[in-house]
């Protein structure tokens, strides 16, 4: 069919008017039709908080003073609440070893965490961390946020799902795009002011979308926050946190030595090409944590 609309001589195309000549122009992939790339803005660092060097951070939340993290890797996968201002554990439970911690989020008095690819996610009591129930979905588990009624997930694609924060049943999805084109990797989130900000797996930049359209409003370039050092020893950014009520954002990462509070700027500039420094891939650090598992079987041959 497509393929009878290219060979259509050009008297046939002019006499199907300017609509169908447009609708031919999206299927062929005319830029012309597709939507302006999303600006891309500097940020400034407001604070900065320690943050443990060996926490493989995996979700961020804020509350009260205090931050709410998850932690990866099998055997070592946990959730903390941790004094923002020292960077001291206040109180950590440990998830069982075959659990790969994943992204976590609070709603009211419970905490609710996701896990990598079991499928399974966990509801703690915030204050206790006593384990309430669990529950399951289809997909990875990678991020998790929530607005005044909804929970919103990601799973590493371009797509952001929103679940039913007592039954977990999925509402609805969106794909998140820029100019057109799928944002995959899609990974921290946290809803800000109307908008869900997502962190990128293995880039420094964080995407503010648009709940309604999945359309990528603007970029955060947040190279910037580590020297070049740290970039060499800590991972990807993975951790966004907001506090609603003084209007704080706060960022950090696997292995970032800090926590900072940071405030977008007005100045818009290039998309940052510096990329953090190359994490081996989950099954290898998976692979590389089985030596430490004594439960795990042992390979003879
Ligand atoms: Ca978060």
């Amino acid at each position: 069919m497509l393929f009878d609309w290219f060979l259509a001589p050009v008297s046939t195309l002019r006499s199907l008017g300017f609509a169908r000549l447009g609708a031919l122009c999206l299927l062929a992939g005319c830029s012309a039709a597709q939507p302006p790339l999303a600006e891309c803005y500097r940020c400034e660092v407001v604070n900065s908080f320690p943050h443990d060097t060996n926490a493989f951070t995996q979700g961020l939340a804020y509350c009260d003073g205090e931050l709410y993290e998850g932690m990866g890797l099998n055997g070592r996968s946990s959730i903390r609440r941790v004094e923002l201002a020292t960077g001291t554990v206040l109180q950590q439970h440990d998830l069982p070893w075959r659990y790969f911690g994943e992204g976590i989020t609070l709603w009211g008095d419970k905490l609710i965490q996701l896990t990598w690819t079991a499928r399974t996610g966990f509801i703690y009591d915030r204050r206790s961390f006593r384990l309430l129930s669990s529950f399951s979905y289809p997909t990875d588990g990678w991020g998790l946020t929530h607005d005044d009624t909804r929970l919103v997930m990601s799973d590493g694609s371009a797509t952001l799902y929103f679940r039913e924060p007592d039954t977990f049943a999925e509402t609805g999805r969106i794909r998140v795009t820029d100019g057109g084109a799928p944002v995959s990797n899609l990974n921290a989130l946290e809803f800000i002011r109307g908008e869900i900000w997502a962190s990128v797996w293995q880039q420094y930049r964080i995407a503010r979308i648009s709940p309604a359209s999945g359309q990528v409003l603007s970029w955060i370039d947040i190279s910037g926050l580590l020297s070049p050092l740290d970039r060499l020893l800590a991972g990807s950014p993975n951790g966004i946190a907001y506090d609603d009520k003084t209007d704080r954002i706060f960022v950090t990462g696997k292995r970032w030595p800090k926590v900072f509070e940071i405030r977008v700027r007005r100045d818009a500039c290039d998309i940052p090409v510096v990329r953090p420094a190359e994490e081996p891939s989950r099954v290898a650090l998976e692979t590389s944590c089985l030596a430490d598992d004594p439960t795990s079987p042992v390979i003879t041959d």
